[in-house]
């Protein structure tokens, strides 16, 4: 088995040179899927895997705009239309200088398991642009916007490809982009998902990924005879994902200890509670300045400059920032800490040696194609919500969302059951992997 499953990465490696995320990503599904399918007839022999790490697509496009200087900017931006065997091409953009085709194509990639675990018909596709939304004014970020859709905008549709956002795009950038398009194509449709209620976006969505990233470890405790509860939580970044998990931890009893972004994190021994929470939220997203700020107004806490917050002690970790956030040294600090359930808010944020660890001493771990694809499914939610031209309640929006994060902790219960352990890696990949697989070979070799 693992001579096959070198071979393939070897030859995935050869035809994507310089991808170190990308193969990081494909490798650790090669690993799970590829002895399931050895091990299953309707699969093998039918070079499925091969076909579904090759995207459908690929766009780069030149993203030329003028700054409040009136000097002339060039950024690059980016589609990666990777699978549409069960649906349209669905996934966010990100904004950030780190912004590359390896990058990109692992987010793109993880996106097919991910859209395929939430029940609802959705491809796989990522994109986004090296421009970096950080000090720019609005203005600025409006007229970047703008230029990248008026390339984006021929490539996608509401039944061709859905984008949303991701790092660095939130309510700001999705109405720029939106505007753009709608302006360009001069209709009214659901192409983006994560636009304001008023102008066709759901209620729940911005609250969305952070939520479901705690349902699903409320799922795996709950599975274990265990709660969240008076646990004490240590969580990284203080954007999207991280404000609304830390929200919905506080709001079931949890203790919330830390909050991160790029410069450092914050450490609050009293806990963080929705008061301070919303301070957090008003600095980051209204003021849009560091979480090195909350130390000034809160004097108890420590700001602790360019470290990340796993060496805390604590119960539970949810990292909510960014790939390969958590290494091997983390991971063990973290366990021999107590730490027993980690939920990812994030994509790939444990590289591969992280989760071996966690898997090998049996933690609650929960990769983020299975506990962070609330913020997705919610996206579909928006897109029915549109098709409908109605839109659901708060309350009824939730219960989905919950059930949603059910099926999916269900879906790997079946697929990464082990002796007196679940495996959720091998859950999530397989179960992911069987939908569109299954639906591939029912189209034929296109
Ligand atoms: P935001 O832009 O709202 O927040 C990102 C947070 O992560 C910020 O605190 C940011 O700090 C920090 N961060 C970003 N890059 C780095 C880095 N290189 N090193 C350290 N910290 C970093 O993004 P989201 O909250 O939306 O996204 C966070 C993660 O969740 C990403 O991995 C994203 O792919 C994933 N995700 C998002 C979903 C969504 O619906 N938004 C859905 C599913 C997953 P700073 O401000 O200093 O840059
Ligand atoms: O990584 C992700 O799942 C997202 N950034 C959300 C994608 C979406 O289409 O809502």
């Amino acid at each position: 088995m693992e001579k096959i499953i070198k071979k393939f990465l070897n030859e995935v490696n050869n035809r994507n040179q310089n991808e170190p995320e990308f193969m990081q990503a494909v490798s650790e599904v090669a690993e799970t899927v590829i002895p399931y399918i050895v091990n299953n007839d309707i699969y093998y022999g039918q070079n499925i895997l091969m076909r579904m790490v090759e995207p459908e697509r690929v766009l780069s496009f030149r993203v030329a705009w003028i700054d409040d200087q009136e000097e002339i900017q060039v950024n690059r931006g980016y589609r990666i239309e990777m699978n549409s065997a069960i649906g349209p091409y669905k996934g966010g953009l990100r904004f950030h200088p780190s912004v590359n085709l390896s990058i990109l194509k692992f987010l793109a990639f993880e996106q097919i398991f991910k859209n395929s675990l939430t029940t609802l018909p959705m491809g796989g596709g990522k994109g986004g642009s090296d421009f970096n939304p950080k000090g720019r004014s609005d203005t600025e970020v409006m007229r970047f916007c703008q230029s990248f859709m008026t390339e984006l905008f021929r490539h996608i549709g509401p039944n061709r490809d859905i984008p949303a956002g991701d790092i660095g795009v939130g309510s700001r950038e999705i109405g720029y982009l939106f505007g753009q398009y709608k302006r360009l194509k001069n209709e009214f449709t659901g192409v983006l998902t994560g636009k304001g209620v008023s102008w066709g976006g759901s209620l729940i969505r911005p609250e969305a990924t952070g939520y479901g990233v705690v349902y699903f470890a409320n799922q795996m405790l709950k599975n274990a005879s265990k709660s969240i509860k008076n646990k004490s939580v240590i969580i990284s970044g203080s954007g999207n994902v991280a404000q609304y998990a830390a929200e919905k931890c506080i709001n079931l009893g949890a203790k919330v200890l830390t909050l991160s972004d790029s410069s450092g994190f914050i450490f609050d021994p009293d806990g963080i509670n929705i008061e301070k929470l919303h301070y957090i939220m008003e600095l980051k997203n209204i003021k849009r300045l560091r979480i090195s700020e909350y130390v000034k107004k809160f004097s108890k806490a420590t700001f602790y400059k360019n470290k990340t917050p796993w060496s805390m002690k604590c119960d539970i970790a949810l990292p909510c920032a960014t790939q390969n956030e958590l290494n091997e040294i983390d991971a063990k600090v973290l366990i021999k800490n107590g730490c027993f359930c980690v939920s990812e808010g994030a994509n790939m944020p444990s590289t591969n040696n992280a989760i071996n660890l966690f898997v090998k001493n049996k933690i609650l771990y929960a990769p983020g194609k299975a506990s962070n694809a609330g913020g997705v499914a919610v996206s579909g939610l928006e897109m029915a919500q549109n098709s409908l031209r109605y839109n659901w309640s708060r309350e009824e929006v939730d219960e989905r969302l919950q059930s949603i994060m059910k099926s999916i902790h269900e879906s790997c219960l079946e697929y990464g059951k082990e002796k007196n352990y679940t495996n959720y890696v091998k859950g999530a990949n397989i179960a992911g992997f069987v939908k569109v697989a299954d639906a591939m070979l029912a189209q034929g070799v296109v």
